[in-house]
């Protein structure tokens, strides 16, 4: 059997057509995941529950033939592993307890390999269904988010607009600041070593804030952390591949593969493709970059925008996804259309 699509570009290989898959590819655009979740009874409850969380994860592969499936789970798993409490408020977001004094954070548990894996045994176990549910050229992703990103939701209890919170905690209690990104990227190694032991043959690291990290900042608290976490995965496990997302890093992205590691840099939509091939393939493979909101609109833009991002990261290997997670409101038909074009 020839090696998976997707290992094949992010082994360096040059592929005619790229292979495929979508950020948030199981999510709210699809019936079928809302008739899941309904019966899983909320968004928690269907992160632990491993026949459901590896139902949802099979759903697009089985409507759209993706080239990848990324296990269904969410970032804000491992704050809750760590102790901070966890909910989730419908049609508004996460909620966590905030981490703002020492004294919040001395709350905290260890980021000990025990109490990481007594928390998240049900993640392992949903990737070890999918392991076995998988059709055999699918490639199974594993993921967790990057320390920054992950620490913007513990200190300010919930996603912000410009992560006014954990600047604030940056800049007036560095100390504490560092500690909580110690412990989130000790934590996260633990995770994602298990994960790659319970069966994904990738996985990602998602740094969805890392734009509003700037000059040496970014440095410091998005491509250090990233570069440890990827360092120590791959002395365990050097034969995965590591996805990088340093979402909205601009002039950032060039050389971020280089330094930190990662087997392939994701881009989001705000970087032109053609400078993208330019500026960051000639490191290696890229991920990205449609704009999610071609799969609201559809029609001639997304043909003409899948064949222009196709054509520009021609010349080397590429991973085709969008530039950030697919809408609620997006056309599943749209789906259907961005694969067919980009395929034929
Ligand atoms: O009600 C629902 O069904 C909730 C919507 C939803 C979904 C489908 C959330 C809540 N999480 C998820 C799953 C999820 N989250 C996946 C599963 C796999 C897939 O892609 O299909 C993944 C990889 C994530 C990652 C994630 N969660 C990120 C990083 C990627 C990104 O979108 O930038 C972030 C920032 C989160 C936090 C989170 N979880 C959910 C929401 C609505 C948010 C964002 C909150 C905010 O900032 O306001």
């Amino acid at each position: 059997m020839a090696e998976k699509l997707l290992l094949r570009a992010l082994a360096g290989e040059t592929l005619q057509t790229p292979p495929a898959w979508m950020m948030r590819q199981a999510g709210r655009y699809l019936p079928e995941y809302k008739a899941t979740r309904a019966q899983a009874g909320d968004f928690l409850s269907l992160c632990y529950n491993p026949d459901l969380a590896a139902e949802v994860t099979l759903q697009p592969i089985r409507r759209f033939g993706f080239d990848a499936a990324i296990m269904f789970a969410d970032i804000l798993l491992i704050p809750q592993a760590l102790g901070a409490d966890l909910w989730f408020v419908t049609g508004e977001g996460p909620r966590l307890s905030t981490i703002t004094s020492q004294a919040d954070f001395d709350l905290l548990k260890p980021a000990d390999p025990d109490v990481v894996h007594e928390h998240l045994a049900p993640i392992y176990e949903t990737l070890r269904i999918l392991s076995r549910e998988l059709p055999d050229d699918v490639t199974l992703i594993g993921f967790a988010g990057a320390p920054w990103t992950v620490a913007t939701y513990m200190i300010a209890g919930r996603g912000t607009p410009d992560q006014g919170p954990a600047h604030a905690l940056k800049n007036g209690n560095r100390p504490l600041f560092e500690a909580l990104l110690e412990r989130i990227t000790e934590a996260t190694i633990e995770y994602l070593s298990a994960q790659i032991d319970a069966g994904a043959e990738v996985v990602k690291l998602f740094d969805s804030w890392a734009g509003s990290l700037k000059g040496d900042e970014f440095r410091r608290y998005a491509l250090e952390p990233t570069k440890r976490i990827i360092t120590e995965l791959k002395a365990r496990h050097p034969n995965t591949p590591v996805i990088a997302f340093p979402r909205q890093a601009g002039e950032a992205y060039i050389g971020f593969a280089r330094e930190t590691g990662a087997d392939c840099v994701a881009i989001d939509n705000s970087v032109d493709a053609d400078w993208a091939a330019a500026n960051v393939q000639i490191d290696g493979c890229v991920q990205g970059n449609l704009a999610p909101s071609h799969l609201v609109t559809g029609g001639q833009a997304l043909v003409d925008e899948v064949r222009r991002i196709k054509a520009a990261f021609s010349g080397g290997p590429h991973i085709f996804n969008l530039g950030h997670g697919i809408t609620p409101d997006a056309n599943p038909d749209n789906v259907t259309l961005m694969l067919e074009t980009l395929r034929s």
